[in-house]
């Protein structure tokens, strides 16, 4: 059972209960031309944690623990999305509309999909989406009650939107969270700041946070447990 570095105090997680959340690596949010950058946002600043999502997916997968892949989609008739959330923002540009990478936030269109460098693998699960919260109207809950995961490690953007948002939800669900620090990103630096500071204050009253280094320790080849969780 590892423990690791975290704030405010260290995180232990057992290798039969943990699973990797990545949180909407998608093109439209992450990639040059997309719905984000359209409406204004700097993507560059989303770039730093693609890397580190990257190398802790290639770390679960080498230990075969489960990695949970989201993506904030709709569907194409537009029947889970509320009108409010369709008329909120830049009302040039609406969710659904075509957009540079097909209809924005539309299920199986091009810009709705994963970044390639954090694209799910075979059998891993894929959730789309219609909120900012992975439980609402999904089956998130489900496949973690039915595969007894207790514990989260967070990834993702945006920070303090659908990575801040889910971290609640599940902490309220009873799931001990770890958001990875250098694992998420936001496109403003000062809310990602004061997110991870909020998650952790007063006693960790939302979970913990810790370095992307900290899982990559506790999951390299050697250390204790992993051998027999990759059998
Ligand atoms: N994935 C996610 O956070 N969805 C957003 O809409 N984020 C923004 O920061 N806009």
């Amino acid at each position: 059972m590892p423990t690791i570095d975290a704030q405010p105090f260290p995180y232990e997680f057992g290798f039969d209960h943990v699973a990797l959340v990545c949180i909407d690596m998608q093109r439209d949010f992450c990639q040059p031309g997309g719905f984000a950058e359209s409406l204004g946002d700097d993507i560059s600043k989303l770039q730093p944690c693609i890397p580190v999502i990257a190398k802790l997916q290639e770390a679960f997968r080498r230990c075969k623990l489960p990695i949970i892949h989201t993506k904030e989609c709709h569907k194409p008739d537009l029947s889970d999305l509320p009108t409010a959330k369709r008329n909120r923002g830049n009302p040039k540009l609406k969710i659904g509309d075509k957009g540079p990478m097909g209809r924005i936030l539309i299920d199986g269109e091009p810009g709705t999909d994963f970044i390639p460098e954090c694209a799910p693998e075979e059998f891993e699960l894929v959730i789309s989406k219609p909120g900012k919260d992975t439980f609402y109207s999904t089956v998130f809950d489900d496949y973690l009650k039915t595969r007894k995961i207790t514990h989260l490690v967070i990834t993702g953007v945006t920070t303090e939107v659908c990575v801040q948002t889910t971290m609640r939800c599940a902490n309220d669900r009873g799931y001990d969270c770890v958001l990875v620090e250098d694992g998420t990103d936001s496109f403003f630096p000062e809310f990602k700041d004061v997110t991870l500071r909020a998650l952790v204050a007063q006693g960790g009253i939302v979970g913990w946070t810790c370095k992307s280094e900290a899982i990559l320790q506790a999951l390299a080849p050697g250390a204790p447990g992993v051998r027999a969780a990759a059998a």
